[in-house]
């Protein structure tokens, strides 16, 4: 059962599919505070789950979240926000419920942090829907949540395979290499992706002409060898007179702008540069048709960055900014007017003042971007989805890095930098359960770590996990030590773990489509299938995958065995150098040996493994 409680919404953020009618009275379980807070009691018991993207642990008690999409690449313990606004949550105590707290704005969850007993859920003002979800189980709070938010994306069929990326990779050279790699060491690989570099000069639906003399017969090769191509298109667009994407939103007025009515000017990879409008359903189609420059090249996918929108610095902010430098300058130079000068600019990126300071043209009326920030990711996917459906005819393989609750019915989502660290595997696999909860079931993490120097064992050991991730891609930053599946000598023991991917798909996609028909979770925490134990409960390093599957993977450097908890007799299956191999086990804890290179993973009931599939460049495609 849902039940809407009312606090004058600024602005319908299109989350909800569902018509509720409105409640009155008080939003129970909770407490209204004073000032416009939701306040819980949590018996000693409760859990909380939910919160989508959000880093820390499957249950999220003891820890405060903002929830403000945030351009980030450190994504360490003591983050309270990332790319993502996902305000959904479930409390798992005497009382059990479910809660969507829909606004634009920022709003913070402190669950048991200032008191380990107390949630507060405070907007940072009283402007939204709450909707409280109540259900028989845990499964059946989400999908009755699901159902109030609508159908999930579901990307095309290939999108299931394996993708290389990286930022780095400037040439078709580097491109063709990177595939020739792949099939030289018998590795399937069906996605190659574009980063920023593939542009001109950053200029979305640009190709560098010299870099990619012909992206349209290069695109056709790729796929006459099973390999998609995937441009990033990023949201600002560059300020440049002549740029046609440029000149037509600028004299259409499809720009964000300040208070002034002047394109609010940015600096992002292409400089200077100005937001589209996505808040504005004209501009946001106009920006969506865009797209057609690289379908007619026969690109069928893309992922879209840089949309909380990040922004490095803005014209004026910039201006201010030397203005305030050139008066430290003539300062007694100490310590703090040092730091001064230093913070002057770090301060620019991503800064409030900025986001206070340009208007968002809606339906709805006008809105400082400050107001409705969270919203601007989710509409840009919107745009791109709705038109890349038109131009191909059918549903493109598309994934953002900001997103609000909502963008799951149009778009998938990559947790975005996070870093070649042993502990990101585990924050990628608890990601993936709030995510799964809030709709996002097209998600994944960059394998190996998008910051910092990846490892031959980091690798082994996080491709054992993401090969049960829908979204499956190895992506680095530019300056990185390489981390292709090629890069450390031996490349045996990737293949097999990345055929083994492909050998799953079956499974693993059929488990996809029914969790997004059926508004269920693809990847579960054991609590929600095994209600009643209270182990289950408390284990945060096993998922459940589809309905007999459960995964159990190595995260700790040097590990070569781990404890996992079985819930009821389960079919150990191991990948031991491609052969496959089969054991019986009883319910409780186990101790399993897991060399490295090794894959184990436990079904409930037989799961079917396709043909291995091998690289070949005559693929017919399909692969
Ligand atoms: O400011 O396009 O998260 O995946 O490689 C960095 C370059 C911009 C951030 C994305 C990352 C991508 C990178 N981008």
């Amino acid at each position: 059962m849902i039940t809407r409680y009312s606090y004058s919404p600024m602005i319908e953020t299109g989350a909800v599919v569902r018509e509720i009618t409105v409640s009155a009275g008080a939003p129970e379980p909770f407490t209204l505070t004073e000032d416009g807070g939701f306040l819980l009691r949590m018996d000693e018991k409760c859990r909380v789950y939910g919160l989508g993207e959000a880093i820390r642990g499957i249950n999220k008690r003891g820890w405060v979240y903002t929830s403000w999409c945030s351009d980030d690449p450190f994504h360490t313990e003591d983050k309270r926000s990332l790319y993502g606004a996902h305000n959904f949550l479930i409390f798992d105590g005497e009382v059990r419920f479910g809660a969507f707290f829909d606004l634009p704005g920022k709003i913070t969850f402190d669950l048991g942090y200032t008191d380990s007993d107390t949630a507060v859920i405070k907007p940072e003002s009283l402007h939204l829907d709450l909707y409280i979800i109540t259900g028989d189980t845990l499964k059946a709070i989400v999908s009755e949540f699901r159902s109030l938010i609508g159908k999930s994306y579901i990307p095309p069929a290939w999108a299931f395979g394996y993708g290389q990326s990286r930022w780095g990779y400037v040439t078709e050279k580097d491109i063709r290499d990177c595939a020739d790699r792949y099939r030289d060491a018998g590795i399937p690989l069906s996605m190659l992706y574009l980063d920023i570099d593939y542009m001109d000069s950053f200029k979305d639906f640009t190709v560098h002409p010299e870099r990619f003399p012909d992206l349209k017969a290069f695109a056709q090769e790729m796929k006459a060898r099973g390999i998609r191509l995937i441009p990033i298109i990023d949201a600002a667009v560059k300020r440049e007179a002549g740029y046609s994407v440029y000149d037509e939103g600028h004299e259409k007025g499809y720009f964000c702008k300040d208070a002034d009515g002047e394109d609010y000017v940015v600096g992002v990879w292409p400089g200077m540069s100005v937001l589209p409008d996505f808040l504005n359903p004209e501009a946001s189609k106009w920006f969506g048709q865009q797209y057609k420059a690289l379908t007619d090249l026969g690109i069928e996918g893309f992922w879209n960055d840089m949309n909380e929108p990040a922004l490095f610095y803005s014209e004026r902010g910039l201006n201010d900014a030397f203005k305030e430098i050139k008066d430290l300058e003539e300062a007694p130079l100490d310590a703090l007017n040092f730091f001064g000068v230093r913070d002057t600019l770090v301060r620019l990126q991503n800064s409030e003042d900025d986001y206070k300071r340009f208007w968002h043209d809606t339906p709805q009326g006008k809105f400082s971007h400050y107001d409705v920030h969270n919203l601007y990711g989710y509409h840009m996917t919107k745009s791109a989805y709705e038109a890349l459906c038109d131009l191909l005819g059918e549903p493109p393989l598309l994934f953002s890095r900001a997103s609000y609750i909502g963008a799951h019915r149009y778009g998938g989502i990559w947790t975005g930098d996070n870093s070649s660290w042993w502990g990101h595997i585990l924050q990628s696999l608890q990601q993936m359960a709030g995510l799964n909860m809030c709709g996002f079931l097209f998600s994944g993490s960059d394998i190996g770590g998008f910051g910092g120097d990846c490892t031959r064992d980091l690798l082994i050991r996080w491709m054992s996990f993401a090969l049960f991730t829908p979204l499956m891609r190895n992506h680095a930053a530019f300056g990185t030590r390489s981390q292709e599946a090629f890069a450390f000598g031996d490349t045996e023991v990737f293949r097999h773990i990345i055929e083994l991917r492909y050998r799953l798909i079956p499974y693993l996609h059929s488990a996809f489509e029914k969790a997004a028909k059926e508004d269920g979770m693809y990847f579960r925490p054991l609590a929600f299938d095994y209600e009643d134990d209270e182990i289950a409960a408390t284990v945060e390093d096993q998922l459940m995958v589809g309905d007999s599957l459960m995964i159990a993977p190595i995260y700790v450097q040097n590990a070569v065995a781990r404890h996992v908890y079985l819930p009821e007799p389960m079919t150990q299956i191991r990948m031991h150098e491609g052969e496959i191999s089969t054991e019986e086990l009883k319910e409780g804890w186990h101790y399993i040996p897991v060399p490295l290179g090794d894959v184990v993973y436990f079904t409930t009931s037989p799961i079917p493994l396709a043909e291995p599939v091998v690289n070949t460049a005559e693929s017919d495609g399909n692969n």
